[in-house]
C-alpha cells in the first residue's frame, strides 16, 4: 500500500454535493490548496456540463500546478472532443455498466459500450493525453460483462482503469475480490471510487489498495453526491497507520485542517465532530485512567500522533471522570505547588462538584486555586 496515489475529486464529485457552488476564484483556491497538500491528480467537472465549467477547467489547467489536471466525461465523442481542447493532462471516461444504468440511464448494450469506449479512448490517446476508463456502478454489474470491457480497453492501452461503487453498496471483501480479479485481466493501474452510503468508503479504499489498486478518488471532507465519497482526511488517517513514512514524506499533513476549513466554508458545513484528525475532540482524552496513561506515554491511547498533523492533544480534566494525574498536570500548568496527597484531596473536591453539574476549565482552576490558598493560609 505504500505507493498509492490520490485523485482528488472535490472539484468534480464534490461539485455534485447538495450545497456546492464554487465560483471560479474558489475553484482556483481549492485547486491550489490541493496541489500544495500534495495530491497527484485533481479531477474537474466535465467541460460540457456548462459553459462556465469549461472556462474554469481551462483556467485551472493554466495555473501550472504540480498535480495533473483531469476532467471527467461521459463515454461519448461529443464530450471527448471538447475535453481534449481544455488543456487537461488526462481524461477520465465513465459509462454505466450495471443493468440499472443500462436500462434506466443511457439504455445502451455492452456491444455499444465497447464500441464507443474504443472510439473515445483512441481519440483521446491520439491527442497525447492520459486516459482512464471506468465503469459506473461496477459492483452491481455482471462480472463477465465487466471483465470483457476491461480486457478490451486494456488491450488498446489505457493509463488506468477504474471501478466505481456508485451507490455505496460494496463491502471490503467484495472490493478485495473484484480488484484481485480485475488485476488479473488488465495490465495498467487500477483506480477506485467509493461512495459512503453504508459507511464503508474508507475501509473499501484501504482494502482496494491492499488488493493491488494504486489510485483512490477522494474529496475534501468526503463531499459528493448524496453523503459523498472517501474523505481525504479520513483516508490519510488510515494510511498513516499503514504506511507512515510514505504518507509523511508525500503529503503536507499539517495542511489538512486548513484544506478542510476552506472547503467546509465554501459549501457551508462544519467539520463533523467525529471527523478523523480534525474533529474537535479527535485528540481529547477524558477518563482519568486514559489521562494518566497519556501523560506517561501518548501511544497508550493514541494510534495517530496529533503533531504529525500540526495539532495538539488535549487532556479533558474538567469533569467527574477525571483523575489525580490529570489534575496534577493542570496544577503544574498553573505553576502551583501541591504534594501528591494534596492533589488527591483537591481531585476529590473536583469530582464531587462534577457530580453536581458540568464543569469547565475555569471551575476547576478556581477550585484548585482556592484549595491552594487555603492550605497556604497560616492557621490563626
Ligand atoms: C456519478 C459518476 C461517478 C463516477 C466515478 C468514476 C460514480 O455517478 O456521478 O468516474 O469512477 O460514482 O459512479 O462519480
Ligand atoms: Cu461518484
Amino acid at each position: 500500500v505504500d505507493n498509492f496515489q490520490l485523485i482528488d475529486s472535490t472539484l468534480r464529485e464534490g461539485e455534485q454535493f447538495a450545497n456546492a457552488f464554487f465560483t471560479t476564484e474558489k475553484k482556483i483556491e481549492i485547486a491550489k490548496a490541493l496541489d500544495d497538500f500534495g495530491v497527484d491528480y485533481i479531477e474537474l467537472t466535465s467541460p460540457v456540463a456548462s459553459e462556465q465549467s469549461r472556462k474554469d477547467c481551462e483556467a485551472i489547467c493554466k495555473l501550472g500546478l504540480k498535480a495533473k489536471i483531469l476532467t471527467h466525461i461521459r463515454c461519448h465523442m461529443d464530450d471527448a472532443r471538447v475535453a481534449v481542447e481544455t488543456g487537461v493532462d488526462g481524461v477520465d471516461v465513465v459509462i454505466g455498466t450495471s443493468k440499472f444504468l443500462r436500462q434506466y440511464s443511457h439504455g445502451k448494450d455492452m456491444n455499444y459500450i465497447a464500441k464507443s469506449a474504443i472510439e473515445v479512448i483512441e481519440f483521446v490517446k491520439s491527442k497525447g493525453i492520459e486516459i482512464r476508463f471506468s465503469s459506473e456502478d461496477s459492483f452491481r454489474s455482471d462480472l463477465v460483462d465487466l471483465l470483457n470491457i476491461y480486457k478490451t480497453v486494456s488491450k488498446i492501452g489505457v493509463n488506468r482503469v477504474g471501478i466505481a461503487d456508485t451507490v455505496g453498496c460494496a463491502n471490503p471483501r467484495q472490493v478485495y475480490e473484484l480488484v484481485r480479479t480485475l488485476k488479473s485481466v488488465v495490465n495498467c493501474d487500477i483506480e477506485c471510487h467509493f461512495h459512503n452510503d453504508t459507511g464503508c468508503a474508507i475501509a473499501n479504499a484501504y482494502t482496494a489498495l491492499e488488493a493491488g489498486a494504486r489510485l483512490i478518488d477522494t474529496c475534501v471532507l468526503g463531499i459528493g453526491e448524496r453523503n459523498g465519497i472517501v474523505p481525504i482526511g479520513g483516508l490519510m488517517a488510515r494510511m498513516i497507520v499503514a504506511a507512515p513514512d510514505y504518507v509523511k514524506s508525500k503529503y503536507k499533513l499539517h495542511k489538512i485542517r486548513d484544506l478542510e476549513l476552506l472547503v467546509a466554508d465554501a459549501v457551508q458545513v462544519n467539520i463533523p465532530f467525529n471527523n478523523p484528525i480534525t474533529g474537535f475532540c479527535a485528540f481529547t482524552h477524558k477518563a482519568g485512567i486514559h489521562a494518566k496513561a497519556i501523560l506517561a506515554n501518548p501511544s497508550t491511547y493514541e494510534i495517530l500522533n496529533p503533531h504529525d498533523f500540526g495539532l495538539k492533544r488535549y487532556i479533558h480534566f474538567a469533569n467527574r471522570l477525571t483523575g489525580w494525574n490529570a489534575i496534577k498536570s493542570r496544577v503544574d500548568q498553573l505553576n502551583l505547588n501541591l504534594t501528591d496527597p494534596q492533589i488527591k484531596e483537591v481531585t476529590s473536591k473536583i469530582k464531587k462538584m462534577g457530580d453536581i453539574r458540568p464543569l469547565n476549565i475555569d471551575d476547576v482552576d478556581s477550585i484548585i486555586k482556592e484549595f491552594h490558598a487555603e492550605i497556604n493560609t497560616p492557621a490563626l
